[in-house]
């Protein structure tokens, strides 16, 4: 006779999977970054979310582990606002997901991508079960609930109709700001490139290299992937960056030794908070 090998013990429940379609989803949303926003206000309303920013849900097994990675540098009150939106939207998403803030340490050059790539590893060493990562700028809120943060087939890009763009893309090879890749996919591009430092640049690489592997970017519906930025002024040690035209030309050549395979930092600290991990990373400075 057939017998299973595994059977689930008296306290693992066997719930069902969770659906293609959620069903508690509101659809649009009103977004606005006026209101003081407290960071206790914020976690008493969302008491299902556990220490460091995780989230099960409680009623359905969901298809995938999803690591929400933010790159970080004194952008706390842009983060209590994105805090407050997204966990209600990643809930009534039915995601299982963690929330990892990428924190630069030290006033160098930015480097958005590199903090992603730290990312991508250092939620892997907290959860090998995550399977999708979504990369998202702490300034973007989904006004849709309908955009889902989820991986698929392809390279994702979320944030296509944002505010500030006419609610447009603003050019066909735009992949900044929310984006997402499932763990094969991300390492079959090697990762993100580690060597744009400052701004610009660094999301046209990403977009070369996914369509150097042969990939193809899948996107929402223009009338779901709608954001709204928060409006900020230009971080200091952030400016643009003046090679990174002449980058984006060199993404065949570069992309092998540059990516997830020879990225080095030095973790300062893991620091697990009520709604998301705080991993504050020396990342280096432009040589
Ligand atoms: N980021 C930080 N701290 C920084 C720089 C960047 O946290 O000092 C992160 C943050 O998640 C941000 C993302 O990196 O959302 C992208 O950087 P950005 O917001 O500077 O890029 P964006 O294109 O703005 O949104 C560029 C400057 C626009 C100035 C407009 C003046 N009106
Ligand atoms: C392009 C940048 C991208 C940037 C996009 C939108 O020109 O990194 O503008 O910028 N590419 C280069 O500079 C090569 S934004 O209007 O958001 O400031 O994401």
């Amino acid at each position: 006779p057939e017998v299973p090998s595994v059977r689930p013990g008296p306290t693992a429940p066997v719930l069902p999977p969770c659906p293609d379609s959620p069903p508690g989803l509101v659809g649009r949303l009103l977004i606005e970054f006026t209101s003081p926003m407290p960071l206790e206000r914020v976690q008493r309303e969302n008491p299902g979310v556990l220490l460091g920013g995780r989230y099960t849900p409680p009623d359905c097994t969901p298809a995938q582990t999803v690591a929400v990675i933010i790159p970080f540098r004194h952008r706390e009150h842009h983060l209590r606002y994105w805090l407050h939106y997204l966990h209600p939207i990643l809930r009534r998403q039915r995601l299982r997901y963690g929330i990892y803030v990428i924190n630069q340490h030290g006033e160098d050059t930015f480097n958005r991508a590199k903090l992603l790539n730290v990312g991508f590893l250092e939620a892997l060493k907290e959860d090998a079960a995550y399977d999708c990562f979504i990369f998202s700028d702490v300034d973007l809120v989904p006004m849709d609930d309908r955009n889902l943060y989820r991986c698929g087939d392809q390279p994702r890009h979320f944030a296509i109709a944002m505010d500030k763009f006419g609610f447009r893309l603003p050019y066909a090879g735009y992949f900044g700001g929310v984006s997402g890749l499932s763990k094969a996919q991300f390492l079959r591009i090697n990762g993100f490139p580690n060597e744009y430092w400052g701004w610009g640049g660094e999301d046209d690489d990403i977009f070369n290299r996914i369509s150097l592997t042969g990939m193809k970017i899948s996107r929402p519906d223009i009338r779901i992937g709608r954001y709204r930025m928060i409006k900020h002024d230009r971080d200091k040690h952030n400016e643009p960056n003046p090679q990174r035209f002449t980058k984006i030309q060199n993404t065949k050549l570069t992309m092998k030794r540059d990516g997830i395979g020879s990225v080095r930092y030095q973790v300062l600290e893991v620091s697990r908070q009520p709604l998301f991990t705080n991993i504050t990373v020396d990342i280096g400075r432009p040589p």
